[in-house]
């Protein structure tokens, strides 16, 4: 079975964008893949989060994650810190990329502009994601749009090791879904739908209640020729509103444009759609929040799994470029 590998920020709590670009497809996909999930902790430090505000946020995404559907007895579900071997790749990473290389990364140009302080962490973060990805000899990345510029330098990294030090790593590839890979805001529809956005009026929470989620496509913005017509470009705002519909009912944003003539009926009928994938989430998420004590004892269980093929794949990469095994430590 190919081995299928993603991860996501504790960053907050997820919106439409991450539950359509992502999330929803790691659910889809494991029952005809080896899948493993993990919660980058580790990634959220380059922003420099609240200690307490981390803590918390990393169990909901958790407790999120399982609402959705993934099925920790099934997926390895887990936290990125509680496998060592991570951090430590990391470093072999960083020494595998080049400065140009992380250089080019546009999340990096982006997320550099809205901070005042630009953590080295944020600008290497690129080389601990390829970690992540090759410790588990990785076939599948599923990850949104934005993403993709991310595992090509995870190829381009795990090919460079591959020449320089012999075979170590399986090279990945991406997986971008059809539809919903770039959902973007309700009222800014030239900006991806984004977690540090805070309580931006465009951004779909997945825990909103029904109200909020209705008045957020009520005020979407469209634009003022009334005419319903998939075309990203010139009508940017309708166009989410199309790929929104059609990502949440599995059809074709232009086939699903065929259907409308005017903006509110196709408004409420995303909002509706939206609302019927959100609410069996909401009530899952309720019961496990519930029991924080079992979504813990679920990510000790994952960390462990984990861990035995991490360690295995670290101590391959470790020895090809010459580190002398640790021979105290019982893992290598
Ligand atoms: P941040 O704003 O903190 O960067 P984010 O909302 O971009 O957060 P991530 O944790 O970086 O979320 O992403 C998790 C997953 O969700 C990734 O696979 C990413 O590609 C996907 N994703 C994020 N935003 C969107 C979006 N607007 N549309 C589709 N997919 C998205
Ligand atoms: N960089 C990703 C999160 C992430 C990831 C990964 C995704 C970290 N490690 C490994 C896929 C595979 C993001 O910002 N969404």
């Amino acid at each position: 079975m190919a081995r299928v590998f993603s991860g996501i920020q504790p960053s907050g709590d997820l919106h439409l964008g991450n539950f359509l670009g992502a999330v929803r497809n790691w659910v889809r996909v494991q029952d005809e893949h080896d899948a493993v999930y993990c919660i980058v902790d580790l990634h959220a430090l380059t922003l420099r989060p609240d200690a307490s505000e981390l803590r918390a946020a990393t169990l909901r995404l958790a407790q999120t994650l399982i609402a959705i559907g993934i099925d920790p007895e099934h997926s390895i579900l887990f936290v990125q810190g509680h496998v060592p071997e991570h951090a430590e790749l990391s470093w072999l990473m960083e020494c595998t990329a080049s400065f140009g290389e992380l250089n080019r990364m546009t999340q990096f140009k982006d997320k550099s502009g809205r901070t005042d302080f630009i953590s080295a962490g944020l600008f290497s973060y690129p080389a601990l994601q390829a970690a992540d990805i090759l410790l588990y000899d990785t076939d599948l990345v599923p990850v949104g749009d934005d993403q993709r510029q991310h595992i090509e330098l995870t190829r381009d990294i795990a090919e460079r090791f591959n020449n320089r030090y012999g075979d170590t790593f399986v090279v990945p590839e991406h997986v971008i879904p059809p539809a919903g890979a770039r959902v973007m805001d309700l009222q800014d529809p030239t900006a991806k739908m984004s977690k540090s956005e805070g309580e931006a009026p465009g951004t779909v929470w997945m825990l909103d209640d029904v109200g909020k989620i209705e008045k957020k496509f009520r005020r979407a913005i469209t634009d003022s020729d009334g005419e319903v017509r998939y075309d990203p470009e010139a009508k940017p705002g309708v166009s989410n509103l199309l790929s929104i519909l059609g990502a949440a009912t599995d059809r074709e944003p232009a086939a699903v444009a065929a259907d409308y003539e005017q903006y509110g009926p196709l408004k409420s009928d995303a909002a509706d759609a939206v609302i019927s994938a959100l609410e069996p989430i909401q009530k899952r998420f309720a019961d496990l929040v519930a029991d924080p004590a079992e979504t813990e004892r679920v990510l000790a269980r994952g960390a462990e799994r984990a861990r035995e093929i991490a360690s295995a794949t670290n101590d391959r990469a470790r020895a090809a470029v010459g580190l002398l095994p640790r021979s105290s430590s019982p893992r290598s």
